[in-house]
């Protein structure tokens, strides 16, 4: 499953963002390194499609595709020089397959720390961008010397050495403008601005009015990147509720669903990540696929014998099947296709496997 890591300066709520999509259990409290132990959590992405097909055909499961995060500890000035958790840190985010900025922009003169998300940004992206250059420079010189007897190796000098010229500035590779083929190319090297970002902007309560401002800025300085405002403490106070309370609070504040529910979203989006669904009277489930998947591949998703004997894929978009209320009516109208294994599935697409094993 794809994991994500939370990056940020002391006290800037990565914790109890933990908190708030586990519904608990993860340590927050005002003090460095509360957090020593990276916690690994789950977090349901909701979808209003899986929803509705789960009451169409009166299913006694409902199974949302999920995400995991990791809880971090923190990260401080120097800790690519190995400063505070500095190495455990480091090997904290290599091991995440995106990262999320978690940025204060809370006032609380009992919460010590800077208060400007752009600050916070500023001294996370120069400790990431020097432990990539450390890293780059590095696995350069070991390619400068193979490429004096093989060739081939000159084509990974020339791009670390763009990389090196880029991180030498504190520009992370994300928003070097790199080509997304130069950005492909450099993965061997396991650099960690080599993920894809996106930031969460934590508010206090009497901020929320002005949040779109903020995140506006965030965006902005990340290139566009997704750029998301909550009040985390807020979200994680409503996320221990009971689900009537919850959406009272939270409704009255004028927030709808709360922001984890977007959260989720922009998470599973960030990674080029889609949904297709099965449904039946057992259970109604999201199945997660990279963009660009074949039917089989999709069908080894639930299990691999389901890869090894697929046979085909009957598929229909979840909105047609809706119409038609179920399978059996869908069936009879034609509007359920036969599709092979050359089949790129597409996001939404409700499917039932043929198989042989
Ligand atoms: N006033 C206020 N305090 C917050 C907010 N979010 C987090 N905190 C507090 O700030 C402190 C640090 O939060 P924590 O999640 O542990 O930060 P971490 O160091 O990034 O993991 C805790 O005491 C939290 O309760 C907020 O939106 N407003
Ligand atoms: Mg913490």
């Amino acid at each position: 499953m794809e994991r994500f890591g939370f990056v940020g300066l002391p006290n800037a709520g990565k914790s109890s963002l933990y908190n708030a999509l586990a519904g608990g259990g993860a340590l927050a409290a005002p003090y460095a390194f509360a957090t020593t132990d990276p916690n690994v959590g789950v977090a349901k992405v909701p979808d209003a499609r899986l929803d509705k097909l789960a009451v169409m055909s009166g299913s006694k499961q409902t199974m949302p595709a999920s995400v995991q995060f990791t809880d971090i500890g923190g990260l401080v000035e120097g800790a690519s020089q190995g400063e505070g958790l500095g190495n455990h840190f480091l090997q904290g985010i290599r091991e995440s397959d995106a990262i999320v900025f978690v940025l204060r922009a809370f006032a609380d003169s009992d919460v010590p720390g800077p208060t400007d998300p752009l600050e916070h940004l500023g001294v996370v992206e120069v400790e990431l961008s020097l432990a990539d250059l450390d890293s780059a420079e590095r696995q350069l010189d070991k390619r400068r010397r193979q490429a004096k007897g093989d060739k081939s190796a000159q084509q990974d000098v020339v791009l670390l050495e763009e990389a090196v010229d880029h991180l030498a500035e504190g520009t992370p590779l994300y928003r070097t403008g790199m080509t997304i083929e130069q950005l492909k190319a450099l993965n061997p090297f396991f650099l960690l601005t080599n993920k894809p970002v996106m930031a969460v902007v934590n508010v206090g309560e009497d901020q929320l009015d002005g949040i779109d401002a903020l995140t506006d800025r965030v965006s902005t300085e990340l290139d566009g990147a997704e750029v998301l405002g909550m009040c985390i403490q807020l979200e994680a106070e409503a996320a221990l509720m009971p689900l009537d309370e919850r959406t009272e609070l939270l409704d009255g504040l004028g927030l709808g669903e709360g922001a984890l529910p977007r959260f989720s979203r922009a998470a599973y989006h960030l990674l080029g990540l889609r949904t297709y669904f099965t449904t039946g009277e057992k259970e109604s489930r999201a199945w997660t696929f990279p963009a660009g998947a074949t039917a089989p591949q999709c069908a080894g998703v639930i299990h691999t014998d389901f890869e090894r004997g697929f046979i085909r894929a009957e598929t229909i978009q979840w909105d047609l099947l809706l119409e038609h209320g179920g399978w059996a009516k869908a069936r009879e109208s034609g509007d359920v296709r036969s599709e092979g294994k050359d089949y790129h599935a597409e996001d939404g697409d409700t499917m039932e496997f043929r198989f042989n094993v």
